[in-house]
Order: structure tokens, then C-alpha cells, then sequence
């Protein structure tokens, strides 16, 4: 037995990066086509690899209006892989449901293209051209909002094929994604298939390896989020005889979403800061991301540590750091999005931080348990018109954030004592010399 397939999920095709700031065109012109990049980079790869067929997980198709250029890409690919035999099996997701259309024009002849229809048992059984029994289960989704677990339409698979079941699923809960399909991988198992191919979760995973429980993730970031960053792309999967599938990542998106973690404790200046994100990002992008597919890393910069002293405002750093970063000779052009500014408040020195501190900790004081508290909420609302342009954009932040909030509060907390702390042995030092 040998059988080679593709297992891909999430293309997410033409899909327009809504809410992401990129000035460059450079590498807007690159997003824009980054997730159609990545299936004909799909395309490519099945047909030089000469795999026996792909499974699509859902989630083709980004948005209702399914774009031109995204449907003519679809069928574009789709057909290269009927003109090799390639077989190709798709479900729909919570993106491309049913009710919302077709993926393919039903006069278009594709013999080689399954799509599973919803709320029924889908099975295809087909023999590879090396002989081996192959049968692929799938279910698509019906409407937006599937929220029943889809696994139980599946028919059982027979035991002397290798047997795929294709799923658009939630598997275990993710808070990132919508529990669409909720199921479990007990439940799954116990359906008996060899490889659960899914889709629905961004980040690539394997759930189980016995049997084989594989989220693929989606095959181009979609934005700085945390399920979203990382080089992105599908599993090549060879199984043989009498051994499991074995699973081959490989990049399909050509543009990668990242995250740089930069301590600015040590610089007080605004060109210094620019330095030192620009050099942490260079070096980040050629530590990480050398020898890969990728043509273009979008960052996202989080500053740590106190920028006591000097006035940033978010997007003119943002600005002069692009300009730094064009100018570089970094290999891979970098693009900064957006920047965060972590754990600021710290710094208990500053005026405004000392007054939200005094306010949150006698906030505590007065009744614990309640950290949204009034006078928190009072004091951080405070903190947003302040000059200081990082400890605004922080205490929004955390006014929308109870987790944040509540974590502050502790940190605040300690600070204070450890200042309190730090003021009694000063005093009792003085007084022994
Ligand atoms: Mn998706």
C-alpha cells in the first residue's frame, strides 16, 4: 500500500485582510493576493508530488459574496488537478455554507471534484492507481451556524480500505473560534476512521496520532491574531503498508504573520526605540524565516518595560518604523501593523500611573471582590486623555479587557507594597547609619 494525499482546510480564497492598517503597497499588492498564491501553490505542489487526491476542510470561500477572482481561481486549480486525475474532496464550512451556494457552477464537468452535501452521509469509495481502497466520508455545513457535532451523519467506514473522515469541526473547544460542530476526540474515535482530516481551527495541529486527528490549519494567515501567525500552509500525508500516515508540513502562504517581544527599558529616546524594534525585528524575521516560501512578515511589535520620559504616539512609530524597515537589507521585506505596549503600568514612578494605582488599590481595599470597580473604571478612563500616549492606549485597552483589568489590579497591588516595602528599609538603614 502507498497512498499520498493533500490534507488542506481554511483557504479563506481572495479574502480582503478587513481591519489591517498596511500603507505599504508593496505589501498590500502581496496580501491581497497572498490566499490565492497559496492554493495555486497547492495546485503545484499535488500535481509535482503526484499525490493520489486532496481533502479540503471548509471554509473555501472567505466571505457571502464568494468574489470573481476567487471563484475563477477555485475552478482554475480544480481543473489542473482533474487534467492530472488528481481526485479532489471538499465539505463546506461556516464561510461557504450550502444555503449560500455551490462552490463550483454546476455546468462546469469536473469528474474528479466531490463535494459532500450536508446533513447526509457522504462517501466516496475509489481505488488509487496503485490499487489501494481508499474511502472518503465528509459532511458539509448547511447553514452559518452549525452547532450541532456533524460527525454523527457520518456512516461508518469499511475496514479493509483507508478511510478519511472530512470535517469542518470543532474539536475539544477553542475560545479563538466559534464551536461550530462541537465534537470530541473520543467521539471521534470512536467512529473508526484512520485520519480525521479537519478544518475550522486556524492553528495547525495534531490532535491525536492514534488515530490520526489533524487540523491543518488555514494555508495563509489571515491576521496578527494568535491562531493566525506562523508559517501556514498543509500536510502531505504518505501512508504504507503497515505503517501509519505520515504527515509533512508544508508552507503554502507566502505572507506570515509574526509577533516580536521588545524590552525598551534601557532607551529614552524616540530614534533609539526605532533602533532597537527595527534591529529585534530584523533579526527575528532572519532567525525565523530564511529558507522558507515566505515573500513578506507582517509584525507585530509588543514593547515591554518603562518608556518613562518620552512620548510615543502608536502610529507615528509605526510610521517611522516602516521607513527604518524599507531601508534595511533584510532579505524579507518586514512590515510593522500594529504595536502593543505591555505591563507600561509597572512603572509606578510616573505621575498618572501613581494616581490610577492609588485609586485601583484603594478600589481594592474597599471591596475585593469587585474589580470592575467605579473607582478603577474612574481612574483608567482618567488615564486615556492623558499626554502619554502609551498609557492611554493601555488603559483602554484594559477598560475592555476584565482579564487584563483584574491582573492589573494585582500588580498594582503588589507594587505598591513592594514600594511600601522598599521605603521602610530605607528608613531603617538611615536610621542605623
Ligand atoms: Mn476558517
Amino acid at each position: 500500500m502507498s497512498i499520498k494525499f493533500i490534507h488542506a482546510s481554511d483557504l479563506h480564497l481572495d479574502t480582503p485582510f478587513e481591519g489591517l492598517k498596511i500603507l505599504d503597497p508593496k505589501i498590500s499588492d502581496m496580501l491581497k493576493d497572498a490566499s490565492l498564491t497559496a492554493w495555486d501553490r497547492l495546485i503545484d505542489l499535488a500535481i509535482s508530488d503526484e499525490v493520489d487526491f486532496v481533502v479540503l476542510a471548509g471554509d473555501i470561500y472567505d466571505g457571502r459574496s464568494r468574489g470573481v477572482r476567487a471563484r475563477s481561481r477555485l475552478l482554475n486549480g480544480l481543473r489542473q488537478l482533474s487534467e492530472h486525475s488528481i481526485k479532489v474532496f471538499i465539505v463546506q464550512g461556516n464561510h461557504d455554507p450550502v444555503d449560500e451556494g455551490g462552490l463550483v457552477p454546476a455546468d462546469q464537468r469536473l469528474t474528479d471534484v466531490y463535494v459532500f452535501p450536508p446533513r447526509t452521509p457522504g462517501k466516496v469509495a475509489f481505488s488509487t492507481k496503485d490499487g489501494d481502497d481508499v474511502e472518503v466520508h465528509g459532511i458539509s455545513y448547511g447553514t452559518r451556524s452549525e452547532t450541532e457535532d456533524l460527525s454523527k451523519f457520518l456512516e461508518r467506514p469499511s475496514h479493509d480500505s483507508f478511510s478519511i473522515a472530512l470535517l469542518h469541526a470543532s474539536v475539544g473547544g477553542d475560545p479563538n473560534h466559534e464551536p461550530y460542530s462541537p465534537t470530541t476526540t473520543a467521539k471521534l474515535e470512536s467512529l473508526g476512521f484512520d485520519y480525521y482530516a479537519l478544518g475550522h481551527i486556524h492553528t495547525r495541529q495534531v490532535v491525536s496520532a492514534d488515530p490520526y486527528i489533524v487540523y491543518s490549519g488555514n494555508s495563509q494567515g489571515l491576521s496578527p491574531k494568535p491562531s493566525e501567525l506562523g508559517l501556514k500552509g498543509c500536510y502531505e500525508v504518505q501512508v504504507d503498508k503497515d505503517q501509519g500516515p505520515r504527515l509533512t508540513f508544508v508552507q503554502l502562504g507566502p505572507v506570515v504573520f509574526s509577533h516580536v517581544k521588545v524590552d525598551i527599558s534601557d532607551s529614552d529616546s524616540l530614534p533609539e526605540i526605532t533602533d532597537l524594534i527595527s534591529s529585534a525585528a530584523e533579526k527575528f524575521v532572519s532567525s525565523e524565516y530564511l529558507d522558507t516560501e515566505t515573500a513578506a512578515v507582517v509584525l507585530r511589535v509588543t514593547l515591554t518595560g518603562s518608556l518613562l520620559g518620552t512620548r510615543v504616539e502608536e502610529s507615528s512609530l509605526i510610521e517611522e518604523l516602516n521607513d527604518h524597515l524599507s531601508d534595511t537589507r533584510s532579505e524579507i521585506p518586514i512590515f510593522v501593523t500594529s504595536i502593543r505596549f505591555e505591563h507600561l503600568i509597572k512603572d509606578i514612578s510616573n505621575p498618572f500611573i501613581a494616581t490610577a494605582a492609588v485609586s485601583s488599590l484603594a478600589a481594592l481595599r474597599a471591596n475585593e471582590a469587585q474589580l470592575e470597580n467605579r473607582l478603577i473604571h474612574e481612574s483608567l478612563e482618567e488615564l486615556i486623555t492623558t499626554p502619554f500616549a502609551p498609557v492611554g492606549a493601555y488603559a483602554r485597552e484594559l477598560l475592555n479587557d476584565a482579564l487584563i483589568l483584574s491582573e492589573l489590579v494585582q500588580d498594582v497591588q503588589s507594587h505598591v507594597e513592594a514600594l511600601i516595602q522598599e521605603q521602610f528599609q530605607d528608613n531603617g538603614q538611615e536610621k542605623q547609619t
